[in-house]
């Protein structure tokens, strides 16, 4: 069985400080490496592909965690079209694009599992059936997630639709290409793993609607390749949550000033939107406030500019200039013991007043049960007022709605902790 090696350490936030030159070297250095590696994230089902081929196969390969908000410069360089992984390098050699390294494994490793078959009219069906999963389910199944009310209900509708089709292309098959596990079982299984999520978020069964799908999905389990790849379904719905909440800071000002808005869903794994692209051209990243047709960017500025723009409701900010330099000091800067000391006595940081420094610090609050259990030390004992602020804060209904529930958090950084081979 391929040997996978999860990195021995977290992957590196800022990458600037080793300096770019001696980051590009290594990445050079690795493109003319013998061998295979993969460049992959752990929830990815494109990723997750390459990983069953690789298995099926027999394949020894490495095995590299990508950070998605901070993309390696071997991945840059080996996928400059679409900066995505997968990304499979062999002797040196990229290749991108999940359907078609699984192709490639196919076709390089030719002596033991084929994947597709060995007919040509065969081999184009095959082709057909993968190609409508990549363009049906993935985009489908993430309008389903993401999207509440009327898109949710027609997005969940549409999916019904391509799951039937599917039902009825594997018919009483034991794999979808016959008897042998192969390219389309490969195109469609990581995302068996996601039908949980699908579920609970639209509220309907895959088993009412494609029963023979998931008897193939369970099929598919009994193989160690698939077994050994898959995500948690529960997992995956975790991880689907904690996209959710990143909006965290700009939600919670917005409702103490009783804002409406629209709230858009961005694809963080996926594509990200034109829109997404052009109002933040510099970091492409969310959240990206729209007020008016004018994108404002970065967390700590956007609930700046909602105090400013909405000036009549629960001031966030204090209104004299030093207490305000004070604020936006203290909003940018988490650090446990100094907080308790600025914190003091105060109800909140500016004082009576939930504000600015407030919310920038909620979304942590999340965090803090993650905090002590890894780190084996107690907030209540370090910081007992930051302990009790966290309390009050989360008394508000803004907080309370817009943040995750601390035990989610945990979970979730234990899935990352265990991917990353971290103790
Ligand atoms: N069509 C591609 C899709 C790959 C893809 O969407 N990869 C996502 C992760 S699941 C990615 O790398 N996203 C990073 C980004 O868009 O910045 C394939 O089949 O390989």
């Amino acid at each position: 069985m391929p040997h996978q090696h999860p990195p021995s350490t977290l992957p590196p936030i800022n990458r600037g400080r080793e300096g770019p030159s001696s980051e590009r070297d290594r990445a050079m250095a690795d493109l003319e490496t013998k061998g295979v590696v993969l460049l992959d994230f752990w929830v990815s089902p494109f990723g997750q592909r390459c990983r069953i081929a690789l298995a099926e196969k027999g394949v020894e390969y490495e095995y590299r965690e990508e950070n998605l908000g901070d993309k390696s410069p071997l991945l840059l360089k080996s996928n400059p079209v679409h900066k995505k992984i997968p990304v499979l390098i062999h002797d040196g050699k990229p290749v991108c694009e999940s359907l078609i390294i699984v192709q490639y494994i196919d076709e390089v490793w030719p002596d033991c599992a084929p994947l597709l078959p060995a007919e040509p009219y065969a081999r184009a069906q095959a082709r057909f059936w993968a190609d409508f999963v990549d363009k049906k389910i993935y985009e489908c199944g993430t309008r389903l997630w993401k999207l509440k009310g009327e898109g949710q209900a027609a997005a969940k509708e549409e999916l019904i639709g391509i799951l039937k089709l599917l039902e009825g292309e594997l018919g009483d098959k034991k794999y979808f290409g016959g008897d042998a596990f192969g390219f389309v079982d490969i195109a469609l299984v990581p995302f068996v793993s996601w039908f949980y999520t699908y579920e609970t978020c639209a509220g309907f069964s895959v088993e009412e609607v494609a029963p023979k799908l998931v008897a193939w999905g369970k099929r598919c389990m009994e193989r160690e390749s698939v077994a050994k790849t898959l995500s948690d379904p529960h997992k995956v719905y975790e991880f689907v949550g904690a996209l959710k909440k990143r909006f965290g800071r700009c939600r919670i000002a917005l409702a103490e000033k009783g804002v409406e808005y629209e709230y858009r869903e961005e694809n963080i794994l996926g594509a990200k939107s034109p829109l997404l692209l052009k109002s933040n051209p510099v970091y492409k990243k969310i959240p990206v406030l729209i007020h008016d047709g004018k994108p404002v960017c970065e967390s700590l500025i956007i609930v700046q500019y909602i105090d400013e723009a909405w000036p009549d409701r629960a001031p966030l900010l204090p209104a004299d200039p030093y207490a305000r330099a004070q604020a936006r000091f203290w909003a940018d800067f988490v650090d446990m013991k100094l907080l308790e000391g600025e914190l003091g006595a105060k109800k909140y940081f500016g004082g009576d007043a939930f504000g600015f420094v407030d919310i920038a610090l909620a979304p942590f609050v999340s965090w803090f049960y993650s905090y002590e259990t890894s780190a084996g030390f107690s907030i209540e004992e370090a910081a007992p007022k930051v302990a009790a602020w966290a309390k009050r804060s989360m008394e508000r209904e803004s907080v309370a709605n817009a943040v995750s529930h601390p035990d989610k958090i945990y979970e979730m950084v234990g899935v990352l902790k265990k991917k990353f081979g971290v103790e």
